[in-house]
């Protein structure tokens, strides 16, 4: 019935909450495992590196009291630059991930975002790098319910939050649906039928996104991650094209980390990316190649 691995009902919890709000309020982040019919364990909401990367500098961060109103009380000068190439260009990059972002230039973490479930913050990245080269992203939309892919949210105890990542660099290159992006999990799940696979596509587009009060025995489908898909030499061909998001359809006009640069986000020709079905697919992997 596809190519996934089927978990059911909670992840047991590793990390109660990986990130403390020094000024304000966050939803608590987790990392879960949960292990599979054929007893391969799963980490949820997905492996990440929030631990070890290298943080990326905020653009907008609450919990930090950094608020800037625009770019321009930005200090853009002061942002760390990464060498990938030390004969490249150097380009800056204007992140903003629902929830969470890790990003690789050639295969190199150049940034991992501060913040990983809420408030929802913004960021800056400096890396130097040749032409061709491939951007690569690992994003998150973290859940509360470890392994059930939800949160209290909108009455509903167990809510499917959603996702979204939008970006643009200073060489001109924007998300688009000419980005890959392939699902690695998807919950919650509640009759397993309602998935598909087609054409290298996970799709859950048939699947319920509506919230309950009794999530507890949802289902999470998971997909093992490569080990080099960040690498410019990953063979991607087979990855879906990305698909797109409006600003509405990611709920992003009460939101300071993204309004007050909206000019370096759709106002640069960006739009809102993430796979098939942005409110089930939780962990997405996105390739790009820069030409
Ligand atoms: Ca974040
Ligand atoms: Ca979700
Ligand atoms: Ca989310």
């Amino acid at each position: 019935m596809g190519t996934g691995s089927i978990t059911q009902g909670a992840a047991k919890t590793l990390e109660k909450n990986i990130f403390q709000c020094e000024n304000g309020r966050s939803r608590v982040a987790g990392i879960g495992e949960i292990t599979d019919a054929q007893g391969k364990v799963w980490t949820v909401p997905a492996d990440n590196n929030f631990a070890s990367g290298p943080k990326a500098v905020d653009l907008y961060e609450e919990c930090s009291g950094i608020t800037p109103r625009s770019i321009a009380e930005v200090d853009q000068n002061s942002v760390p630059v990464v060498i990938v190439d030390p004969d490249g260009e150097e380009v800056t990059g204007y992140i903003f991930a629902d929830n969470y972002f890790e990003l690789y230039i050639n295969g190199t973490l150049v940034g991992v975002d501060s913040v990983p479930f809420t408030p929802f913050n913004s960021s800056i990245v400096k890396f130097k790098v040749s032409k061709p080269y491939t951007i690569a992203v690992k994003v998150i939309d973290w859940e509360e319910n470890l392994g059930l892919g939800s949160e209290s949210n909108r009455g509903k105890a167990y809510h499917p939050g959603d996702g979204g990542f939008i970006a643009s660099f200073s060489d001109g290159t924007v998300t688009s649906k000419d980005w890959q992006a392939q699902t690695f999990y998807t919950s919650p799940i509640y009759d397993l039928s309602c998935l598909k696979e087609a054409n290298g596509q996970r799709l859950s587009d048939e699947c319920t996104t509506q919230g309950t009060d009794n999530g507890q025995d949802a289902y999470g489908v998971h997909w093992q991650t490569p080990s080099n898909w960040m690498t410019k030499e990953f063979d991607s061909s087979s990855w879906p094209q990305a698909t797109l998001y409006t600003e509405d359809e990611i709920g992003v006009n009460n939101k300071n980390a993204y309004m007050n640069f909206i000019e370096k986000f759709s106002g640069a020709g960006a739009s809102f990316i993430w796979s098939t079905n942005v409110v089930l697919d939780n962990e997405v992997l996105l390739r790009y190649q820069v030409k």
